[in-house]
């Protein structure tokens, strides 16, 4: 637990952002503890379900962040030698061999190839010069070469998982699960409960609260506010897990540079929202039996009692057309119907509910790429002033992260992902930010750079909330 903590320390320490004063890092010697009467939403919203699906969180103790920053430094976060990681757990996969995966090398040269494999089922992880690798099924390795698609290499998942694989608890145990997760967010609404609340924005297929940390100097909880919103949401993707320390840290990094003018600005005079873990379950999942289990999907059972939905193709934008799958096995399935999944259906109502929102980003990993609408098209969106908003915001984010800034479709067509509908049904300016990495698992050493770069973006984010139109000079 307390390496989490630690973490967070060493990371905030170092952190300077260009939109703000540069100044020595700030030293935080007060001593943070639970309040619980500060975080009544989450009290109240405690149920019976949380606790039929697990520990309800421990209590937050005090904490000093120097005093964490010196712990974490000691831990051996180099060297750790993995345990041996088994299969996935089958209950992830439909019945039989033709649910079988493997790791597959495939000759593929542009964004059609791409999203052609994505309908096939195959799950696209890394993309190279005419080539992709991902995870593919037996089924999905039948349908390519069908369709005459050549895979260069092929290996199982048993051997993928002896080279790449990681332990959780041991090597990656900075990374926040879900209840800990949890327990950062109420801490961190108890000590700022001036301009911080915590409240759920719906549950789980399987009962989980997806926790959402406001930020607001006079709206607190689901009251409604006119001041210009921005919503940082990540782990659509439960194995995905850099994608929830960087909103969760970002957050953090807020309170303690809430003193500063620019962050006293935006907070004055914003609406900032963050969900930093949208897909608990899939999330637990992944790492509960202390192995990872490369889940990607949340954790509904399908009819044919195959696990998942794909949420980031389950949203009602061109729903089910490009790049996603019908098949219940594929790790891009777009369930039975948009929004058939209730982690979608709560940003949805999330969303719909709060007008005031202008901007938005949806973290993942690990391309390293900010990623601007159409993504289930390849058209550009159609309003110019638009298009070039998208354009000059996904550029500055890209400079201030080292990620290339493109239009989500010149990656793959993917309908139904949630940055798409943002736009579409909100106007808001959304963004999917694939974070940097070797892979979904990039250890513990690889938070401190992706929030670092990251917090930068997300604040510049918040300087043209107000109006991002300004951006267009
Ligand atoms: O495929 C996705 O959902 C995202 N990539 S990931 O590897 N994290 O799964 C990218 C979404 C970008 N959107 C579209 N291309 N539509
Ligand atoms: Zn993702």
């Amino acid at each position: 637990m307390n390496m989490k903590k630690l973490a967070i320390a060493l990371i905030l320490s170092g952190l300077s952002v260009h939109t703000l004063k540069a100044g020595e890092p700030k030293q935080f010697n007060e001593t943070v503890t639970a309040a619980d009467s500060a975080i009544g939403q989450r009290q109240a919203s405690v149920t019976a379900a949380d606790s039929a699906i697990g520990q309800r969180p421990p209590k937050a103790d005090s904490v000093t962040f120097n005093q964490l920053l010196g712990e974490l430094a000691a831990y051996p976060v180099e060297g750790i030698v993995a345990p041996p990681v088994p299969m996935p757990d089958k209950t992830t996969q439909s019945a039989g061999k033709a649910a079988e995966r493997y790791w597959i090398t495939v000759f593929a040269s542009d964004n059609h190839e791409r999203t052609k494999l994505l309908e096939a089922g195959m799950d696209i992880v890394e993309i190279k010069s005419g080539k992709v690798s991902g995870f593919a099924s037996k089924r999905t390795l039948d349908a390519l070469s069908e369709k005459g698609f050549v895979v260069e290499s092929k290996i199982t998942m048993a051997q993928y998982v002896q080279q790449f694989g990681k332990d959780f608890p041991a090597a990656d145990s900075v990374y926040h699960n879900y209840n800990e997760t949890v327990e950062l967010l109420e801490t961190l609404a108890a000590n700022n409960s001036d301009i911080a609340s915590l409240f759920s924005i719906g549950k789980t297929i399987e009962g989980r609260d997806i926790w959402c940390l406001r930020i607001n100097s006079n709206a607190k909880g689901e009251e409604a506010s006119s001041k210009p919103g921005a919503v940082y949401i990540g782990n659509h993707h439960a194995r995905e897990h850099l994608s929830n320390e960087v909103p969760l840290l970002f957050a953090a990094w807020l309170f303690d540079h809430k003193g500063d003018a620019d962050v006293k600005k935006y907070i004055n005079s914003l609406d900032i929202y963050v969900i930093p873990m949208l897909n608990p379950d899939g999330v637990e999942y992944d790492i509960k039996t202390g192995r990872y289990q490369w889940q990607r999907k949340n954790m509904r059972v399908n009819a044919d009692k195959s696990i998942g939905v794909d949420l980031n193709r389950n949203y009602d934008s061109w729903w089910c057309e490009a790049g996603a799958s019908h098949s219940t096995w594929s790790d891009t399935y777009c369930g039975a119907k948009a929004f058939s999944e209730p982690e979608s259906q709560a940003v949805k109502n999330f969303m719909e509910a709060r007008k005031n929102l202008k901007t938005h980003i949806s973290y993942h990993s690990y391309a390293g790429t900010v990623l601007y609408p159409w993504g289930g098209t390849e058209e550009d969106v159609a309003d110019p002033k638009d298009k070039q908003t998208f354009i000059n915001i996904a550029t500055e984010m890209g400079r201030l992260t080292g990620y290339h800034p493109e239009k989500s479709s010149d990656m793959y067509v993917a309908s139904g992902d949630s940055c798409d509908w943002a736009y579409a049904a909100g106007k808001i300016f959304a963004f999917t930010i694939e974070l940097e990495g070797s892979g979904f698992y990039p250890g513990a050493a690889a938070i401190t750079k992706a929030v670092t770069n990251n917090v930068k973006a997300a604040v510049y984010l918040l300087s043209v909330t107000d109006n991002p139109y300004k951006t267009i000079k």
